[in-house]
């Protein structure tokens, strides 16, 4: 009798005919040979043996640098149940269309089958998938980024419980490129990518799209966030939970390198991109990592912004579309003023100023996260880490403050419901165009997001010691388009007035949009940041949030009836204090 994945790998094998089929078992062999695989396929490079021990550089195709939300797919039977925000697709249709470009797409190639777990191997809350694949860059990349092979199998036994994800380069062309997610069979088909986000299919598809159904079914949460622990002088760790969208600073926050380490202050890491949490016996919501490993934005690390990031790369790590010395390593803009004289082009070419960066822009390093130095000791703990704050924020050049905090739950919820963020090079679409992403879930919702804020309202009633929430701006400029907050490793003086908030200490004045610290709350000793300008950072508009009250007035008429009436209700209350404001005499 065969088992419920072998009758699948079958099936599959069937309507995409492989020349062969490899079971991975994660083993270290097995990583040599892929290793092997890829060099002889020509787009990877070994680096430099010497000084980036175990490393690649990967070129992908031009053309396939970054997620393609435009042809990401949410197909449930009724559409109602997608939402406005996601693209929909009937299930059937999904099929059809996607099973033609399947049928026979693996001929000649090998079909990888990887089981995987997403979250530490003891955890309870941690699940299974299974990806077949036809790209041996995607079973490297999952080695790294999950806990994959015989441990997944030995795990899931002869049991149905796994969610499937089929996965095929196809031919590469963005006219037959589709991402397609069927929640109500936890089903996952991706075609025509070999992209991150894309293609590696335990990450944003099973471990946010799937898995965010799935935990409103069950009662959990999964979210677009990093999980860090602050600790303080007395060897107390707090931890927190941060939703931030796409290239907008998860990684390198998790991962920091704390200004006010000498103070006793540092950053522990136990996850950079995706949280998963249930409430634990404690009455706390408790956080663990699904991943293994950090697919983090080469451009703008270095040793001053990042030096744990910097570290953690020198072994075993993948580069996707960097630059390349002539010393045989990676470079990227940011890392230092210039590439070096010789220094090859993400696509291959000589780099000479005029012909684009040197690294693509969404370029990637994929690490184990056991190798940040900040890793934390719990950062594989089976019942994961109790999460005191939530913490929201984007891309905002004018209007958000550096730092507040919602009154409540409820408010809280609206915050992030209402979170709006410049557009990153992580998605292929425009760049640098503010748009709403509640909860930075908008591309990564596998429902519609009317039911997920009411299940983000749900879930408040059901933890009895819920996180405080807040909400960050790393990105407000001055009038000269400069950054005003030189963010990176000081932004822990932000996390330490967070935990004095939650320590029912911090200074804070009450605003229409929440708690704003007082000009004198944030330790800000050794930082070069003048009266002024801390000033225009925690300043709060009322004129300007008017606008923006009218505009996610606008974008919450997209639900429909379908909006949760507290959302409403938080809204109308923004409104009048706002009104209050403007009209009080100054
Ligand atoms: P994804 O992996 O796409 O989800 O991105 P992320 O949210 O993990 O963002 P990441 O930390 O990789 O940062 C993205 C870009 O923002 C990089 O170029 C960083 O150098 C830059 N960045 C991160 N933190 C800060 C900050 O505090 N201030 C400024 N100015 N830039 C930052
Ligand atoms: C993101 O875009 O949020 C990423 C990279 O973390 S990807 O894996 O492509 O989703
Ligand atoms: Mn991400």
């Amino acid at each position: 009798m065969s088992t419920p994945l072998e009758q699948w790998v079958e099936s599959v094998a069937r309507m995409t005919c492989p020349e062969q089929i490899v079971w991975c078992d994660g083993s270290e062999e097995e990583a040599a040979r892929i290793q092997q695989q890829l060099i002889s396929e020509g787009h990877t490079l070994q680096l430099n043996e010497k000084t980036y021990p175990n490393c690649l550089l990967h070129r992908s195709d031009p053309s396939d640098v970054a997620r393609t939300e435009k042809v990401t797919f949410i197909c449930t039977q009724d559409k109602e149940n997608a939402g406005p925000t996601n693209n929909w697709m009937p299930p059937a249709e999904a099929k059809k269309t996607l099973g033609g470009l399947f049928t026979g797409s693996m001929k000649g190639r090998t079909m990888y089958v990887i089981p995987y777990i997403l979250g530490p191997a003891a955890s309870s809350q941690s699940r299974i998938g299974v990806e077949l694949t036809d790209s041996a860059y995607v079973v490297a990349s999952v080695k790294v980024m999950a806990r994959m092979g015989k441990i997944a199998l030995d795990r899931l036994g002869s049991s149905s419980d796994f969610v499937p994800g089929l996965h095929s380069l196809g031919d590469l062309n963005p006219s037959r490129r589709y991402i397609a997610h069927f929640p109500e069979e936890k089903l996952i088909w991706s075609i025509g990518s070999g992209y991150g986000g894309n293609a590696l299919l335990g990450k944003k598809c099973f471990a946010l799209r799937i898995a965010s159904w799935m935990a409103r079914e069950q009662g959990w949460m999964a979210e677009h966030m990093l999980i860090l622990g602050l600790e303080a002088p007395s060897g107390k760790v707090t931890y927190m939970a941060a939703a931030f969208p796409s290239a907008c600073g998860k990684t390198n926050l998790a991962m920091m390198v704390s200004a006010l380490e000498n103070q006793g202050y540092r950053v522990w890491t136990v996850g950079d991109d995706i949280a998963w949490l249930q409430v634990g016996p404690d009455g706390y919501l408790h956080a663990i990592n699904p991943e293994a490993g950090f697919f983090g934005v080469a451009p703008g690390t270095n040793e001053k912004t990042n030096p744990n990031v910097m570290t953690a790369l020198r072994k075993n790590t993948i580069f996707t579309n960097t630059g390349l010395t002539s010393r045989n390593e990676p470079w990227w803009e940011g890392m230092n003023d210039k590439p070096p004289a010789g220094t090859i082009d993400w696509q291959g070419r000589v780099w000479t100023g005029s012909n684009g960066p040197a690294a693509q822009p969404n370029s990637r390093y994929t690490v184990p996260a056991h190798q940040a130095p900040s890793i934390s000791p719990r950062w594989e703990d089976p019942t994961g880490v109790p999460i005191s704050a939530f913490i929201f924020g984007g891309r905002r050049a004018r209007l958000a403050p550096l730092v507040y905090e919602a009154t409540n739950w409820q408010h809280g919820v609206y915050v992030a419901a209402t979170m709006a963020s410049e557009t990153t090079a992580a998605a292929t679409e425009a760049v640098g165009v503010t748009r709403r992403d509640p909860m930075a879930m908008l591309p990564f919702c596998g429902y519609n997001m009317a039911d997920y804020f009411g299940h983000w309202l749900d879930m408040g009633t059901r933890i009895p010691h819920p996180p405080k929430i807040f909400h960050v701006n790393w990105f407000r400029k001055g009038a000269d388009g400069k950054f005003l907050w030189p963010g990176y490793g000081e932004n822990v003086r932000v996390l330490k007035w967070i935990m004095e908030r939650i320590e029912g200490q911090g200074a804070a004045t009450e605003t229409p949009i929440g708690f704003v610290p007082t000009s004198n709350a944030l330790t800000l000793d050794g930082l070069d940041v003048s009266r002024a300008t801390m000033e225009e950072l925690l300043r709060v508009d009322p004129a300007d949030w008017t606008r923006e009250h009218a505009d996610t007035g606008k974008f919450f008429q997209e639900f429909g009836s379908r909006l949760p009436e507290a959302i409403r209700e938080e809204h109308k209350r923004l409104g009048e204090r706002l009104q209050r404001v403007a009209v009080a005499p100054k």
